[in-house]
């Protein structure tokens, strides 16, 4: 007998569009995610939705510049907003991407979580801090991944997470280590994902 399949790995995604505008109207319950550009969102998506190509990603940051919606699994919609931060932006495209997500944050009824990338890597980041506040501001669920979790040593981990949780004002235990391209997370964060679209 087969056995039976885990309803929380995704069957099918599918791109919807590109949106730099209006996006269309909502549908289906949302989850968006959020980070710096090139933090590691495209590639996040593409592993927890198990389809390498769907997400373009790059070595070159800023490369997202539009809201992107995928329908995975025609039950829920994955939005890949535009990565913030890269120095090398225009303040005109910084003054776009501000009134894009907070319209997006402020306005999108069927979001029902944010997941929020963060480099594990690296020192947190003040820019991430003012996401995370504008998200509790706006009362927005979220969940923290610390992404390229796989760049540090296993025994240093727990002390990149709990950097990450003091300065991002986070319970350490609520940020998930994760990792793209090692797979590391993927189980927990598509629980979640199963969880919050089920919810009507
Ligand atoms: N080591 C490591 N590298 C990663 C991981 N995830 C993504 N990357 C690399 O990070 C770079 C950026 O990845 P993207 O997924 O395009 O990042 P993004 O956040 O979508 O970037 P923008 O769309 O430009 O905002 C690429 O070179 C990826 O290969 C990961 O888990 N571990
Ligand atoms: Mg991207």
């Amino acid at each position: 007998m087969k056995p039976a399949s885990n309803p929380t790995v995704p069957k099918t995604a599918r791109f919807l569009g590109s949106f730099p505008g209006e996006l269309p109207a909502p549908s289906l319950p949302e989850v968006a995610f959020a980070g710096r550009s090139n933090v590691g969102k495209s590639s996040g998506i593409n592993a927890i939705v198990g389809q390498k190509g769907l997400c373009r990603t790059s070595g070159t940051p800023g490369r997202t510049q539009a809201i992107n919606l995928f329908d995975v699994d025609e039950r829920w919609i994955a939005a890949d907003l535009p990565g913030y931060g890269y120095a090398k932006v225009s303040k005109a495209d910084r003054a776009s991407w501000k009134t894009m997500v907070a319209e997006y944050f402020g306005h999108r009824e069927t979001l029902k979580l944010v997941i929020t990338f963060v480099d594990a890597r690296i020192d947190p980041q003040p820019i991430d801090t003012v996401l995370i506040e504008s998200l509790r501001e706006y009362g927005l669920p979220m969940a923290i991944l610390a992404t390229k979790i796989d760049g540090i040593p296993r025994a240093k981990r727990p002390a990149a997470i709990a950097a990450l949780g003091a300065a991002h004002h986070v319970d350490p235990a609520r940020i998930l280590p994760f990792s793209a391209h090692e797979g590391i997370g993927l189980d927990e964060v598509r629980q979640l994902l199963y969880a919050v679209t089920r919810e009507k």
